[in-house]
């Protein structure tokens, strides 16, 4: 439930709306701004009700809700990204983080495993030899990164959709839940998951992920912005309740597609 928020006097929550709606990614605005969608359908569609707090946090919020709500229907698990040549790869590729690099977590490959959960058949534990077995797939995409960089990487690893099947994941589940070893995380919905391009990601530049970079697993996500894209992960839960994710708490827009 929203908690309940103070109006500010002499703001008007439609024409609030209203100034977000353009800001919209042109699908969303498109249906915004032609009234296919009302402010007072928006309530409805995204479980969001602007009338319980017109303060301008909470328009943006419904707003964003509305453009999750539009580019989950356009998404599609056949629209592939852009895919570039080997020789577009930035080396060494830009790191990002809510911290320095010389903070990101150092996994020990030796004593580590993907622990897996929720509703999956085989809950057993990964080792990263048992992973690097797998079969290989390797994408040259973009990674969009909501800062405003973006940089071309190469990403080996085992296609994510082949790796929900091996261990009996419910893919009628609704998300997949990630935790990382620095304690960020992430969730996705099951058609992102499942997308052709969603890759468990071992590898940059056919070489074993480097500390930075995500060691020794990161999910490589290339139809999502960057922040999508959990480095160091430890954990994959298979799971119908949305538990969020580092950013997404905070307010950026939950489905960040490209
Ligand atoms: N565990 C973890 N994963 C993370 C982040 C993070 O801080 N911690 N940052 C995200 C953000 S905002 C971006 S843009 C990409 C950056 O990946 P790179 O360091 O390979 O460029 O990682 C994403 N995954
Ligand atoms: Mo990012």
């Amino acid at each position: 439930m929203p908690r309940p928020r103070k109006p500010i006097p002499g703001v008007d929550a439609k024409q609030l709306i209203g100034d977000a709606g353009k800001l919209l990614p042109v699908p969303s605005r498109r249906l915004f701004l032609r009234g296919v969608v009302s402010v007072g359908a928006l309530a409805s569609l995204t479980g969001c009700d602007i009338v319980d707090g017109p303060t301008a946090e909470n328009s943006l919020r419904v707003i964003s809700n509305f453009n999750d709500w539009v580019q989950a229907r356009l998404f599609s698990r056949t629209t592939l990204a852009p895919t570039f040549p080997e020789s577009d790869v930035m080396r060494p590729f830009r790191f990002n983080a809510y911290y320095d690099e010389d903070d990101a977590p150092e996994v020990d490959g030796d004593t580590y495993k993907l622990e897996i959960g929720g509703l999956v058949d085989n809950k057993k534990s990964w080792t990263l030899p048992e992973l690097y077995k797998l079969p290989e797939v390797s994408q040259v995409t973009r990674l969009v990164c909501v800062e405003g960089w973006s940089a071309i990487g190469s990403w080996q690893g085992v296609r994510l959709s082949d790796f929900l099947k091996l261990i009996g994941a419910d893919t009628r589940a609704k998300y997949v839940w990630f935790q990382c070893a620095e304690g960020y995380s992430n969730t996705i919905d099951m058609p992102t998951a499942l997308h052709p391009q969603t890759q468990l990601t071992l590898k940059f530049d056919h070489k074993i992920l480097t500390k930075a970079y995500g060691f020794p697993i990161r999910i490589r996500i290339p139809t999502k912005l960057g922040f999508k894209n959990p480095k160091y992960v430890t954990a994959m839960w298979v799971q119908n309740n949305d538990a969020g994710g580092y950013w997404e708490n905070q307010g950026y827009n939950w489905f960040s597609g490209l």
